[in-house]
């Protein structure tokens, strides 16, 4: 019988005992940052506040947000609160262009870190006898050694495969016995779709288990890499700036992912006004690192577009919920002025029945914004006839004005002619300002 949770005491107490925990937390973490990161001292200041001024995690909302800006103005090191002897591990979030997000970890933020991850692996129902296979990037960013040490700390065996050469990864899923497969929703697909092309039957693959995330991917998609893999397809979200994967993730009710609130407190706020919003409206996710020591961060925001919910969850968590993030207040396309979610598209294209294996470009025209949305066709359709692809073209297209309120141009191309991922998927061209974004992550 798996074990129901990592840390079953924490994962379903009661509210008040969470609401102490937060609250003796943040006061720390106050301190923390305002005795050893001057960049915080300096904000406290100018708001007239002291340590002294927060009480309890009803005080949150006194507190000064933080931006990844502010991050970059004191890149690489500059909001650490710890001397380099208390250091043990450095991460960045890759980018296209300017600074990366620099992080840094103690040993004890290490270990919460690994917690979290831990969690969501039990939460997927993986146990120490499992093999996990990790085909995240190992490196600066988090994906491959926080789920390598999530399925450590959990004592299950880690298999570090990394990402690439798909083909042997299916050998290795084959041969080594893999139980749990850990990478980014986009690459489970291609290592799906090279399961097929490979002629191996998914069901005969040990596999049971997925945790995928690092970017947004919708409920169809999920149902497609289950399908392409014959497994549970999970989320698990996180943020290099907060602690790498699990910093959230979801059970096996799929509905919504937990928030380690107990290390990582979440908000929602109007991203405007930066007012607080209540359960049930979407909003900027922002957190508050609640127990980390070298790098503390108060009301972070994320960008990242979610709500949150405090019902129990069926599966006896009480964590509270975020919604799968479904997009990012920074990744928003504004097409001839209608904002457009990248998720959005890729919701149209699923509603469709054709394959989540896409790219959107945008161009300027005459002064004039086009999108021009490419989908592949699956082998079925390929060969069908011209006019069923005429039509498939037109309906796609009529969806898409419906659902997005703005047109898009049409170009169903032939099976595997995208650029595959490894990692995070490329899925937008925006040629207006010659930038290049992944889904869910505005790489700057
Ligand atoms: O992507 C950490 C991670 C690794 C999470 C592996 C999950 C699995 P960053 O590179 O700093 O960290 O990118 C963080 O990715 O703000 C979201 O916009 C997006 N993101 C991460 N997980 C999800 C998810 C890692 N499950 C940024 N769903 C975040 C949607 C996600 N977006």
């Amino acid at each position: 019988m798996p074990q129901d949770r990592y840390f079953q005491q924490i994962e379903t107490a009661s509210r008040d005992y969470l609401r102490a925990v937060q609250s003796a937390r943040l006061i720390q973490m106050v301190r923390n940052c305002y005795e050893n990161v001057p960049f915080y001292k300096a904000k406290f200041d100018a708001l007239g506040l002291l340590p002294g001024d927060i009480h309890s995690i009803d005080d949150l909302q006194k507190l000064p947000f933080t931006t990844k800006q502010d991050l970059r103005d004191n890149y690489p090191y500059g909001l650490f609160a710890v001397s380099p002897d208390r250091l043990v591990r450095i991460h960045a979030s890759s980018g296209t262009t300017g600074k990366q997000t620099v992080v840094g970890y103690t040993q004890e933020d290490v270990l919460h870190w690994s917690e979290g991850a831990a969690r969501a692996l039990v939460a997927a129902g993986c146990t120490k006898n499992d093999y996990v296979h990790v085909s995240y990037g190992y490196g600066l960013f988090t994906g491959g050694l926080g789920l390598h040490d999530g399925a450590a700390l959990l004592g299950a065996t880690v298999i570090p495969v990394s990402s690439g050469n798909t083909k042997r990864q299916v050998q290795i899923l084959q041969d080594f016995h893999s139980d749990f497969l850990c990478c980014t929703p986009s690459y489970a697909m291609f290592i799906g779709e090279t399961v097929a092309e490979m002629g191996i039957d998914p069901k005969t693959l040990p596999l049971r288990g997925g945790i995928f995330g690092a970017e947004p991917w919708t409920p169809n998609m999920r149902k497609e890499i289950e399908r392409l893999l014959a497994i549970d397809a999970h989320d698990i979200y996180g943020l290099s700036e907060i602690a790498g994967p699990g910093v959230s993730y979801d059970c096996m009710a799929f509905d919504g992912l937990h928030v380690c609130e107990d290390y990582f407190y979440p908000e929602i706020v109007d991203p405007d006004t930066l007012r607080s919003l209540p359960d049930g409206e979407y909003g900027e996710l922002v957190f508050t690192c609640i127990g980390k020591e070298a790098l503390p961060l108060l009301r972070y925001r994320t960008r990242d577009i979610s709500a949150l919910t405090h019902e129990t969850c069926s599966c006896g968590r009480t964590f509270v919920r975020m919604h799968k993030p479904r997009g990012r207040s920074d990744d928003m396309l504004i097409i001839r002025g209608v904002n457009v979610f990248p998720s959005q598209v890729e919701h149209v294209i699923l509603e469709q029945g054709l394959e989540p294996n896409y790219q959107i470009i945008v161009e300027r025209v005459d002064n004039l914004d086009v999108m021009t949305v490419m989908v592949e066709l699956s082998d079925a359709m390929f060969s069908d006839s011209v006019s069923a692809i005429e039509v498939a073209t037109a309906r796609l297209r009529n969806a898409m004005l419906s659902t997005l309120g703005v047109s898009a141009n049409i170009r169903l191309v032939d099976p595997r002619t995208l650029p595959r991922s490894e990692g995070k998927a490329v899925r937008v061209l925006d040629k207006r300002n010659v930038t290049e974004y992944h889904v869910g992550a505005k790489k700057e």
